[in-house]
């Protein structure tokens, strides 16, 4: 079973990690260079040693694939997954008229108090970015993020480059090149970044029919990130397979710093103790083109997971 693998990884970043500081000041377990290689034909790989909300990875991965850099989209889908960042935005700009949010992140997981401001904070900006469009044209653009170095990529010269369009081209027009890649890490941007990109480039390759994806992910949080990014590599991978009229092949999956956050080491080791079940199966509706994809067309059967595990996410 190619879950297997993920677990192989969380047993060996337990038993071999280094002790590690970080950005979060939260502190790591961390090994760096790994590879897992998930095949899709054998199902799709969505953890089933603990829930993974599925729903937040489609939409999420079609906000990317539309361009998008708004988390408008995302808050219309009831997908909360970006909001820390614009809300950021919003608390440090002049327009901001509430109590002070200053380290919102840290100081909503130790004080009760302050949560419940901050809760009340998030609230209202959600309620303004849905409600009022200057609002959200304002404060709910992320920037430099993924939608727009995979859509519009900026360049010197001054016009945009679609590197998701330009790859779907070559893989149908000369599938078996050895440049199908998309890059997420400009380095013109990275330093105005607030979360320079985790998945820093992709590449596909066309054998027997079938499409492979891998990804080269700098750094990657084990027991919450990863799980999602596994996902949402694998979807991409079969929405181009479809639009191309290829069958999906293997998600390969490969890391620099991969690191388990030391407040996360019991839930790894809960999910440890459990057998992995048999995968799910994602199916995209008959005839649906990969620009026009909407959520209601990916539909995920046969998925049976043990319970979530909940832990606090480091920011
Ligand atoms: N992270 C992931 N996957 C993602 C994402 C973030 O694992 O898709 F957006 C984690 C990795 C790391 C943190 O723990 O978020 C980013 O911090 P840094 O930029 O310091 O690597």
């Amino acid at each position: 079973l190619s879950e297997e693998n993920y677990l192989a990884l969380c047993r060996k970043v337990l038993v071999e990690g280094t002790k590690k500081e970080d950005r979060t000041n939260t502190g790591t377990l961390s090994i760096f260079g790994h590879q897992m290689r998930f095949d899709l034909q054998e199902g799709f790989p969505l953890l089933t040693t603990k829930k993974v909300p599925f729903r937040l990875i489609v939409s999420e991965l079609l906000w990317i694939m539309k361009g998008d850099t708004n988390i408008r989209y995302l808050l219309q889908h009831n997908n909360n997954i970006w909001n820390e960042w614009a809300f950021k935005n919003w608390v440090e700009s002049d327009e901001y008229d509430g109590p002070d949010m200053t380290d919102f992140g840290n100081r909503s997981l130790t004080d009760a108090t302050f949560k419940e401001a901050y809760d009340k904070q998030m609230d209202r900006f959600k309620q303004s970015i849905l409600e009022d469009e200057d609002f959200a044209s304002k404060f709910g653009d992320l920037g430099s993020v993924y939608g727009k170095q995979w859509r519009s990529w900026q360049t010197t010269r001054g016009d945009m480059i679609d590197q998701l369009k330009e790859v779907v081209e070559a893989i149908k027009n000369n599938p078996y090149s050895r440049r199908h890649i998309v890059s997420a890490w400009n380095p013109e941007d990275v330093p105005s970044m607030a979360l320079p990109p985790c998945h820093t480039l992709f590449q596909f390759y066309v054998a027997d029919g079938k499409l492979s994806c891998q990804l080269y992910q700098r750094s990657g949080d084990i027991f919450l990130g990863v799980p999602f990014n596994i996902a949402s590599y694998a979807l991409l991978t079969l929405l181009i397979a479809n639009e191309c009229g290829l069958e999906p092949g293997e998600f390969v999956h490969t890391f620099g710093d991969a690191h388990i956050y030391t407040n996360h080491t019991e839930q790894v080791k809960t999910q440890l103790e459990r057998e992995p079940k048999a995968l799910p199966t994602v199916s995209i509706k008959e005839g649906v083109s990969l620009f026009d994809v909407e959520l209601e067309d990916i539909t995920l059967e046969h998925y049976d997971p043990h319970p979530a595990i909940k832990a606090p996410v480091a920011v």
